[in-house]
C-alpha cells in the first residue's frame, strides 16, 4: 500500500508520526476506517481514535481498544498502531476479524495520554501521569488510571499530587479520561473495553478496587485463560491471569473497573512484555513480536464478545 511503506512498525514513533499513520490507515481503507477526534488533552493536543466499521449510520455493538494511558509504557502505543494496520489489512482476508467486523465496530485509541507521551519523548522517558497542573502544588499530573469514577479515591490511589498514583481532584478531572467517558456514554453500545499497559505479562479483569469477586469473574477468567493460551502459542510468551486486585495490587479508579461497573462486561487489562529485563524500556526489536502475539489474545476476546 502507498503509506505502509514508510511507517516502520518496528520502531517507536513521535505523537505526530502516529497521528499521521492513523490518517494513512484511514485513507488506505476508506470503506472501513476513519479517524475521529474525540477530544483534546490538557495541553490541547487532539485525541484521535480509529473507527473500524463496515456499516455506516447504525450504532453497532462496539469494542474499545485503549492504549498509552500511561505515557512511559511505549510498547502499548506501538502495539496499538500495529494492531490498527492489522485490523484493516486482515479484513476480508482473516475470517475471524472479518466476522467480528460484520457485527461490531472497533474503536482504537492508540495514545490516550498524548501530553504525557510527548513529555516522555522530550523531557523524562519515565513519565507516567497526565501533564495537568495541580493548583498549590509544584507537582504535575494525575494518574489517568486512578481517575475514573469507580470507587474513586479508594484503595491503591494517593491524594498527594506528587505521587505517581495521584487520583486527581475528582473523578474525570483529567480531560483525557473525560473525553473517553463522554464518547463511550454517548455511544451507549460498548460491549468490550481493553486497556493495554506494560509491563509484567499479565491479563487481568475487574476488580482492582476490591478483592471481592466480580459477578462475571468465572466467565472472564475462562476467557482470559484462553486468550493467554492463544497469545503464548505464537512464541511461548507466558501471561498470568486473574483479577487486578489480587494479581498485581489493589487499585481504585481504573478504566476497566469503570467500564465493568457501567455495563461493559468484557473489561480487560493487558500488561504487555516483558517481565522486567527491560521493563518500560522494551527494545524496539520486540515491538512486532509483542504485537503479533497480543493480536491472537485480542482476537480470542473479540470473537467471544461477538458470540455473546
Ligand atoms: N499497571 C496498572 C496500573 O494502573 C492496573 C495495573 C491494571 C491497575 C488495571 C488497575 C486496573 O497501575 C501499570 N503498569 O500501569
Ligand atoms: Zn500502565
Amino acid at each position: 500500500e502507498r503509506s505502509s511503506n514508510n511507517f516502520n512498525y518496528g520502531a517507536y514513533h513521535s505523537l505526530e508520526a502516529i497521528y499521521h499513520e492513523m490518517d494513512n490507515i484511514a485513507s488506505d481503507f476508506p470503506d472501513l476506517a476513519s479517524r475521529v477526534k474525540i477530544g483534546h488533552s490538557f495541553e490541547n493536543r487532539p485525541m484521535y481514535v480509529l473507527k473500524f466499521s463496515t456499516e455506516e449510520g447504525v450504532r453497532r455493538p462496539a469494542i474499545w481498544l485503549n492504549a498509552g494511558i500511561h505515557s512511559r509504557e511505549w510498547i502499548s502505543q506501538a502495539t496499538a498502531i500495529w494492531t490498527a494496520r492489522k485490523i484493516a489489512s486482515d479484513y476480508q482476508r482473516d475470517p475471524a476479524i472479518t466476522s467480528i467486523l460484520e457485527k461490531m465496530d472497533i474503536f482504537l485509541l492508540p495514545v490516550a495520554n498524548p501530553d504525557g507521551y510527548v513529555y516522555t519523548q522530550t523531557q523524562n522517558r519515565l513519565w507516567r501521569k497526565t501533564r495537568s497542573l495541580n493548583p498549590g502544588s509544584p507537582c504535575v499530573g494525575a494518574d489517568p488510571n486512578r481517575n475514573w469514577n469507580a470507587s474513586f479515591a479508594g484503595k491503591g490511589a494517593s491524594d498527594n499530587p506528587c505521587s505517581e498514583v495521584y487520583h486527581g481532584p475528582h473523578a474525570n478531572s483529567e480531560v483525557e479520561v473525560k473525553s473517553v467517558v463522554d464518547f463511550i456514554q454517548k455511544h451507549g453500545n460498548f460491549k468490550c473495553f481493553i486497556d493495554l499497559h506494560s509491563y509484567s505479562q499479565l491479563l487481568m479483569y475487574p476488580y482492582g478496587y476490591t478483592a471481592k469477586k466480580a459477578p462475571d469473574a468465572e466467565e472472564l477468567d475462562k476467557l482470559a485463560r484462553r486468550a493467554a493460551k492463544a497469545l503464548a502459542s505464537v512464541s511461548g510468551t507466558e501471561y498470568q491471569v486473574g483479577p487486578t486486585s489480587t494479581t498485581v495490587y489493589p487499585a481504585s479508579g481504573s478504566s476497566i473497573d469503570w467500564a465493568y461497573d457501567n455495563g461493559i462486561k468484557f473489561a480487560f487489562t493487558f500488561e504487555l512484555r516483558d517481565t522486567g529485563t527491560y521493563g518500560f524500556l522494551l527494545p524496539a526489536n520486540q515491538i512486532i513480536p509483542t504485537a503479533e502475539e497480543t493480536w491472537l489474545g485480542l482476537k480470542t476476546i473479540m470473537e467471544h464478545v461477538r458470540h455473546n
